[in-house]
Order: C-alpha cells, then sequence, then structure tokens
C-alpha cells in the first residue's frame, strides 16, 4: 500500500492542490565599497519595498554580511538576482546578489 506526502494513498485519492514548487531565497551580499543608499535604492526598485523595509534590509546585510530580499520560485528568483547583478555593474558598484535554495 503507497501513500503519498500527504498521507493520503497513492492511486486512490486524487489531490486537490497542484504540488508547490521549490522555492528559492534572493540574498544580498555585503561589500565595503556600494553605497548605503544605492543598495536601498535597488531594494526599492527590484523588491518592492518602501524606504523603511529597504533600509532595514540594507543594515541586516551591513551588520550580518547577508540578507534576505525575498523568496521567489527560481525562475523569478534567478531574474531578480540577474537583474540586481547587471544595475549593479552599470553603476559600477561590486554589489553582489545571489540565490539559494529555501526550506
Ligand atoms: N557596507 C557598505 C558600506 O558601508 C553598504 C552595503 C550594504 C553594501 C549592503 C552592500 O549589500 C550591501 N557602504
Amino acid at each position: 500500500e503507497q501513500r503519498d506526502s500527504e498521507g493520503g494513498l497513492a492511486l486512490q485519492e486524487s489531490k486537490p492542490e497542484l504540488k508547490k514548487p521549490p522555492l528559492f531565497k534572493v540574498v544580498l551580499l555585503n561589500d565595503d565599497y556600494t553605497p548605503m543608499e544605492f543598495v536601498v535604492e535597488v531594494l526599492e526598485l527590484f523588491f518592492r519595498m518602501n524606504r523603511e523595509q529597504a533600509t532595514h534590509v540594507m543594515l541586516t546585510v551591513h551588520t550580518q554580511g547577508k540578507g534576505v530580499c525575498g523568496i521567489f520560485t527560481r525562475d523569478i528568483a534567478e531574474t531578480k538576482a540577474a537583474q540586481v547583478n547587471q544595475y549593479a555593474r552599470e553603476n559600477e558598484h561590486p554589489l553582489l546578489c545571489e540565490i539559494e535554495a529555501s526550506e
């Protein structure tokens, strides 16, 4: 007798919900050169944060070394990180954004 991840009987019980996709954190890394104001602007532009939220995340990254900007499905997380890195390079800042598996 096979049971699925929710304890239901596989093959016999239909699933009402689609399976949830894996999630990825978009993480900002600290560095010594990117201006604080630029990091706040990035968080407002790409993660729809207000100035207060953006300042809080920026200061977390500044003091802890890294911080989570948001959690998304893989495609969205990869796109956000690439957009941030491109924008940072265009403005000649070393700011680095990465993704990491969540859960
Ligand atoms: N440490 C930078 C400074 O003192 C500010 C900073 C914050 C840089 C967050 C990157 O992801 C970062 N100017």
